[in-house]
Order: C-alpha cells, then structure tokens, then sequence
C-alpha cells in the first residue's frame, strides 16, 4: 500500500484564480516528506489544463462551461487509466468542481462508492438553481445525472443518491435543499455534528449508505468546511462549522473503516488573506491531511 498525489490546478469553476496555485503551495510546505513519513509516497505531478485561453465568452448558465467540462473530462480520463488498486489516491485541487471529474474517474475503479462530500455548500445546484453560475457550485448534480450540457456530454457513470453523504454544510441554496429532500440524500450539518459528535454522525451515515460496510469510500474534503474562524485562505467562507476536533475526528473514523481509499482536498486559495492567514490555512490543511492519512495507514497495519 502507498500513497499517489496528484496536483489538480483547476479553478474554471469559481472566478478566483489562486486556487491552482494551491497544489504548488502545499508541495512547497513539504506536503510529499510529510507524507512520506507516514508510507511510500508517489507525487503524478499535475494534471495540465492547456485550453485555459479558449474560452473567451461566458454561458448562459455555467461560467467557463467549455473549461469545466473538458477539464473534468480530463481529469476522469487520467484517474481512469491510473493504477490504483494499491493506493491511496489523494487529489489536490484545484476548487472543487474537480470533484465532478475525479469521483467520475473512481467510480471506474470502485463503482460502488460512498461519498463523504464534507463541505459548508452543498454544490449540488444544476445550472438552473445556480444563483452565481459557479461551476463549483454543480458538480454533484452532474454526477447525479440531474443536469444535462453539451459540454459535459461525456458523462457515462453516475453517483445513486443514496451513495452520498453530506458533512457540514451550513449554506444551501433553496434549490438545493429542494434536490437534497428530493433524492432524500444524507444530511448533516454542523449544528447536527456539533450536537450528535462527529464520530455518531459519520458511523450512522456510513450504516445508512452501506449497511454490510464492504463499499470503498472517498472523501471530498472543501476547506471551508471547517469555521471561517479556523480557516481565511478560502473562497466561500461561512460561520458557525463544525469544531476544529470534530472534522479530525471525522477523518479519523472513515479512516479506521480500513476501506477510506481516496480524498479529494479542494479550494485552498493561497492568494486568500494577509501572509500571516495564508500560513495558518496552509498548516491546518496540512495537519488534516497528515493526521487522516496516518490512521489510513496505521488501521491498515494492525488489521494485516
Ligand atoms: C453557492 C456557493 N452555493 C453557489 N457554493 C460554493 O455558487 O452555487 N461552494 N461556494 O463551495
Ligand atoms: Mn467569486
Ligand atoms: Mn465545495
Ligand atoms: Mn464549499
């Protein structure tokens, strides 16, 4: 068993560009060593978006559609073809519609995955209940199969709701509590967490969404999950999340199933706050990481 990181520099997603430079950033903060300390670690380098400058105008309802979509695209095609059946694959974004692109590409490898989609936005908007047009905004409708666009015509796997799990979130749009109650899709927010403890919460939703607990699981982790006290260096930051140990011990549980076999890290953005912020968001993105994937590793020992 080892580790494969991959940089994922996509930001067509969001309208702040800083979010690609976060892969660089955390590389530079000896994210590969740190890893490296817990088990044998393989850094794929990025993935490389070279048709950034193609698109010129803007969709009726997706901002930067073209990109989007063939970046997605992209992004499964490449995770498709990786192998992965030895490691832990962890995808550093990169804003978080990547998620649409990496968890199509997994569900070649596992297609019976549950999704901890950990995040204080439920980015399950379709184009036409987006209020912003934000592609980050989207993408777990696309993997649903609730949206429909040329440019993501490509589409050939989808997520069933009741694979999907929500942790933290804290700002909905109305359409989107509409789908979420609609697919009757798992929902905990951070009042819910706060109240329950991270660890019920998430041994309840993993019960629900794979009573034999024999799925794979993938973590897609958006930083402005924790408080916006807790992190600056971020997009979309919102109030009142979950406590800073309640996330980590969040991490820690799907760890200990031994079945946590990928992770998405998203919307880090370095160009978010005063140099003193930066660093802050920087370690505590790095400490999560490392305390995650250290009980990914250590579980894994003491049941061999
Ligand atoms: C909002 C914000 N729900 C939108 N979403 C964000 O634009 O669709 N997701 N910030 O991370
Ligand atoms: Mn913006
Ligand atoms: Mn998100
Ligand atoms: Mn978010």
């Amino acid at each position: 068993k080892d580790i494969k990181v991959i940089g994922i520099p996509f930001d067509f997603g969001q309208d702040h560009i800083g979010v690609r430079l976060a892969p660089h950033v955390l590389r530079e903060a000896n994210l590969i060593p740190r890893l490296q300390n817990i088990v044998k670690t393989e850094d794929l380098g990025d993935i490389i978006f070279p048709f950034k400058l193609v698109e010129a105008k803007k969709d009726k309802y997706i901002k930067h559609s073209l990109g989007a979509g063939l970046g997605t695209k992209a992004i499964s095609d490449r995770l498709e073809e990786e192998d992965l059946s030895k490691s832990f694959l962890l995808n550093v974004g990169g804003d978080h519609g990547l998620g649409l692109g990496t968890i199509h590409g997994l569900l070649s490898h596992h297609p019976e995955s549950v999704v901890v989609w950990a995040d204080a936005h439920g980015d399950i908007n379709t184009p036409e209940t987006s209020p912003s047009g934000n592609f980050h905004g989207m993408p777990l409708a696309f993997l649903l199969g609730l949206s429909q666009h040329p440019h993501f015509g490509w589409i050939r796997r989808k997520l069933l709701p009741n694979k999907l799990i929500f942790f933290g979130p804290r700002d909905l749009d109305e359409g989107e509590k509409d789908i979420i109650a609609r697919h009757n899709i798992q929902y905990y927010s951070s009042e819910d967490i706060n109240r329950l403890g991270a660890k019920e919460v998430i041994e309840m939703a993993l019960h629900k969404a794979d009573p034999f607990g024999i799925c794979p699981i993938h973590l897609s982790f958006d930083v402005d999950v924790f408080d916006q006290m807790d992190i600056d260096s971020t997009g979309t930051k919102v109030p009142y999340g979950p406590k800073l140990e309640e996330l980590f011990l969040m991490g820690g549980v799907l760890a200990e199933t031994g079945r946590l076999k990928s992770m998405d890290l998203v919307e880090l953005n370095p160009q978010i706050g005063d140099a003193a912020s930066v660093e802050r968001s920087i370690a505590l993105v790095l400490e999560f990481v490392e305390a995650t994937l250290g009980q990914v590793f250590h579980a894994g020992k003491e049941k061999k």
